[in-house]
C-alpha cells in the first residue's frame, strides 16, 4: 500500500476560484494524499479530517498551522499564543478568550447587535441594490465587532488587509501573499498598538483580556498578543461567512423564503452556510511522532492539511452536500474547526450572523443577485470580492 499522490495545486488560481472538483477527486483518491507540489500530505475526506482535528497530541499546531514549519522556518509573524500553540500553554491562553467568548458573557451584546443590523438592511432596503460585500459583509462586522473589542473608530478597517496578510500567510509564499504582504508595515504596527492595554476602552473584550493578566491567569506580556489574535480572527472570517449566508439565500429563494415563514430556521441558515462555504477553507497540523490514517502511516515531522472544505462537502458525510438546506442537521460540520482548536468567536460569529439575517427576514421579501458575482483570492479564506444584490421590500 502507497500514500497516493497528486500534483493539484490547492492554492492556483483556478482551485481557488472553485476548489469543488479538485477537492471531489482528492478524497476520491484515498484517505490521506501527498500533494507533490508542496511536499505535504492532506486529508480531504471528512473522517480523516476529524481525526486529525482531535488528536492534537499527534498532529500538534505549534510548529504553525499553515504551510510553513516553524521548526524549518521562520514564522512570517510572532506566532500566535493560542492559535499556533499545544497544551498547556494553549489551554491558558485559549481560557481567556474563551470566557470572555462565552455566550453568557455574549448576551449583553444581543441588544446592539441586533439595533445595529436593523439600522444597516434598513437603510440597505431604501438603497435597493447595492454590493454587498463592502455594504453589508464589511460594513456589519466592522461596526459591532470593533465597538466590542472597545476600540477607537480611527482606521477600523486596517483590520480587513491585517486579516488578508494572516489568512494569505498560511499559504505558500505565492503572488496572493505577496501582494497581501505589500506595505504590511503600518497596518502590522496598527494592530500591534491596538492590542495595548492603553488602547482599549475600560469595557469590551480587550480589557476583559488584559484583566485575566492582574489575575494571572497570563502574563503582562501575552495580554496583547491574546487580544491581538482576537483582532486577527475576528473580521475577515465573519465577513466571509456573511457574504456566503447572503449569497446561498440569493441562489437558494425556496430557502429564503422557508426562514422567512419560519424565523427560528434563522439560526441553522448561517449554521447551514459556514457548513456549505467554509469560510476558512485549510489548516495544517504537524505530526509529533509516526502516525496512522486512514490505515496509512506517515513519519514525524510532516505537514497535513486539513481540506476543511472538503469535509463539509463530503458525500461520505453529508447527502447532497451541494445543496444548501436550511433544514438540514448541521451539527458536525468542521467550518468552525473542531477539538481543542474549534474557533473560540463562533457564538460571536453566530450571533452576528442571526442579527444580520433576522433584521432581513423582517425587511426583506426576496434576496437578488443583481450583477457579477466575483470570488475573493486568498490562500485561505473562501469569500468574495464582489457581491452585488437587489434587496426587494417586504
Ligand atoms: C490568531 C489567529 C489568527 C488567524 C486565525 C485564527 C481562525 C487565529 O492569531 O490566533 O483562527
Amino acid at each position: 500500500m502507497a500514500i497516493p499522490e497528486s500534483d493539484i495545486d490547492p492554492y492556483s488560481d483556478e482551485v481557488l476560484e472553485n476548489p469543488h472538483p479538485a477537492h471531489a477527486v482528492l478524497r476520491d483518491l484515498g484517505p490521506v494524499v501527498r500533494l507533490s507540489r508542496y511536499g505535504v500530505h492532506a486529508v480531504a475526506r471528512y473522517a480523516e479530517v476529524r481525526a486529525v482535528l482531535e488528536d492534537w497530541q499527534a498532529f500538534s499546531s505549534a510548529r504553525g498551522v499553515g504551510i510553513e514549519d516553524f521548526a524549518r522556518t521562520k514564522p512570517w509573524r510572532l506566532p500566535s499564543v493560542v492559535l499556533e500553540t499545544d497544551p498547556p500553554l494553549h489551554d491558558r491562553t485559549r481560557g481567556v478568550q474563551s470566557r470572555v467568548l462565552s455566550p453568557l458573557a455574549l448576551s449583553a451584546l444581543k441588544e446592539p447587535f441586533a439595533a445595529a443590523a436593523e439600522e444597516l438592511v434598513e437603510r440597505l432596503v431604501g438603497v435597493g441594490e447595492f454590493d454587498a460585500v463592502p455594504e453589508l459583509a464589511e460594513a456589519y462586522p466592522l461596526t459591532v465587532f470593533p465597538d466590542a473589542m472597545g476600540m477607537p473608530r480611527e482606521n477600523r478597517r486596517f483590520l480587513l488587509p491585517y486579516g488578508n496578510m494572516v489568512f494569505n500567510s498560511f499559504g505558500p509564499r505565492n503572488a496572493n501573499f505577496e501582494a497581501a504582504v505589500q506595505d504590511a508595515a503600518p497596518v502590522i504596527a496598527w494592530v500591534q498598538a491596538q492590542s495595548l492595554r492603553e488602547n482599549l476602552a475600560p469595557q469590551g473584550f480587550g480589557a476583559e483580556i488584559h484583566a485575566a493578566a492582574d489575575r494571572g491567569e497570563i502574563t503582562a506580556e501575552e495580554a496583547p498578543q491574546v487580544v491581538r489574535s482576537v483582532l486577527t480572527a475576528g473580521v475577515d472570517t465573519t465577513v466571509s461567512a456573511i457574504g456566503a449566508m447572503l449569497h446561498c439565500l440569493a441562489r437558494f429563494p425556496g430557502q429564503y423564503e422557508r426562514v422567512r415563514a419560519e424565523p427560528r430556521l434563522i439560526r441553522n441558515a448561517f449554521e447551514e452556510a459556514v457548513r456549505h462555504e467554509s469560510p476558512v477553507q485549510t489548516f495544517f497540523r504537524t505530526t509529533t511522532r509516526p502516525v496512522e490514517i486512514g490505515g496509512e502511516t506517515i513519519g514525524e515531522g510532516e505537514k497535513v492539511l486539513m481540506f476543511l472544505g472538503s469535509a463539509n462537502r463530503d458525500p461520505r458525510r453529508w447527502d447532497r452536500p451541494d445543496d444548501y438546506d436550511v433544514t438540514r442537521r448541521t451539527a458536525g460540520h468542521v467550518g468552525f474547526g473542531a477539538g481543542i482548536h474549534a474557533c473560540v468567536g463562533m457564538a460571536l460569529a453566530r450571533m452576528e450572523g442571526e442579527a444580520v439575517l433576522s433584521a432581513l427576514v423582517r425587511r426583506v421579501a426576496r434576496i437578488e443577485i443583481a450583477g457579477e458575482v466575483r470570488r475573493r483570492r486568498n490562500n485561505t479564506l473562501r469569500g468574495f470580492a464582489s457581491l452585488p444584490l437587489r434587496l426587494v421590500p417586504a
